[in-house]
């Protein structure tokens, strides 16, 4: 059967410090009045709304050898990693809510110290249409919402690497991405070089949503953390329009709740983070409202009382 549900402690992280857009450090107050509180309520979880975060404020800099920002970001990175750790040492479900996505450094550093403190694996799927893997030498733009994966996986400055206390905090073979058709042209080689494990939108098209899924979910057990970080450009640009970085040809709404869907079936998202929403380019918050659709359905929600889902196994076991 399904584990009860979990104590959530939602963490606003109002910040655009990493984007080359501003906007997104609305983000956190376009969720709630899109209503993820009562959203998550309805299923009998216990909601803490923690509020915001406090960090620098965008000098809207241009970048300085290769990054944009790089001292404030380290700034709201440490403030998020002690954050998300304490509700973790709390056994309770932090649900980050962004902000641009190098908040993913910070909440995935406290998730792999998390995760090291109590032996457990680590399963992360990054919902995006970006690698995020570029680096100093090979951004094009210098923003670091575009860097998360590569400085979690050991490639960028000490200061963003080491937040977990162990370089690297995530290993390349604990991590997914899925829903990727933006790639620059020095991350490919990277991102290929490092083996990162990348279901793109032709393996979507190829295999289908469902397929994929059973693939990124195989594997794990009862001893692992699932951590999802789900960047709202992941989803097609006609249904999500309020993004910086929007790429067309991204998964419709339904492939996305199937994704989401069958996260929950697995019974073992741990930690969440929602990234890149952008107020200021919405229409009515219904990029929120459908932010707000799929965190309900990574929580179980569901047309029918279906027969609960154990673990995916291995493909075709
Ligand atoms: N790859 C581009 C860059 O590094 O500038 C765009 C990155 C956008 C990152 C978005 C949030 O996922
Ligand atoms: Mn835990
Ligand atoms: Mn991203
Ligand atoms: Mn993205």
């Amino acid at each position: 059967a399904r584990p009860p549900p979990p104590a959530v402690s939602l963490i606003g992280v109002p910040t655009d410090i990493g984007a080359g857009t501003r906007g997104a450090s609305m983000g956190p107050e376009a969720l709630r009045v899109a209503g993820i509180v009562p959203a998550l309520e309805r299923f009998g979880i216990e909601v803490r709304d923690c509020g915001n975060l406090v960090g620098p404020a965008n000098p809207q800099r241009p970048p300085l050898h290769g990054f944009r920002h790089l001292e404030e970001v380290t700034t709201w990175q440490q403030v998020i990693h002690d954050a998300v750790f304490a509700e973790l040492q709390a056994e309770r479900v932090p649900v980050i809510l962004g902000g641009d996505h190098s908040l993913a450094i910070g909440s995935i550093s406290a998730v792999s110290r998390h995760c090291r403190t109590h032996a457990r694996k680590l399963r992360v799927l990054w919902l995006d249409a970006h690698a995020d893997f570029n680096t100093a030498g090979i951004t094009p733009s210098g923003n670091l919402h575009g860097m998360p994966v590569s400085c979690l996986c050991g490639y960028g400055p000490a200061q963003l690497t080491g937040l977990s206390g162990d370089v690297p905090a995530l290993h390349p073979d604990e991590l997914f991405e899925i829903g990727i058709r933006s790639v620059d042209p020095g991350e490919q080689r990277l991102v290929h070089d490092v083996g990162i494990e990348v279901f793109d939108m032709r393996s979507i098209d190829e295999l289908g949503m469902r397929e994929v899924m059973q693939l990124a979910l195989s594997g794990m057990d009862a001893d692992t953390h699932l951590h999802v970080s789900l960047d709202v450009d992941f989803l097609d640009a006609e249904i999500a329009p309020g993004v910086g970085t929007t790429v067309r040809g991204g998964p419709t709404y339904r492939e996305a709740q199937l994704c989401m869907e069958m996260i929950a079936d697995t019974g073992r998202l741990a930690s969440l983070d929602v990234v890149e929403l952008n107020p200021a380019l919405d229409v009515r918050n219904q990029t929120a409202e459908l932010a707000v659709d799929l965190v309900e359905s990574l929580f179980g929600k569901s047309t029918l009382m279906r027969r609960p889902h154990v673990l995916y196994g291995t493909p075709g076991v």
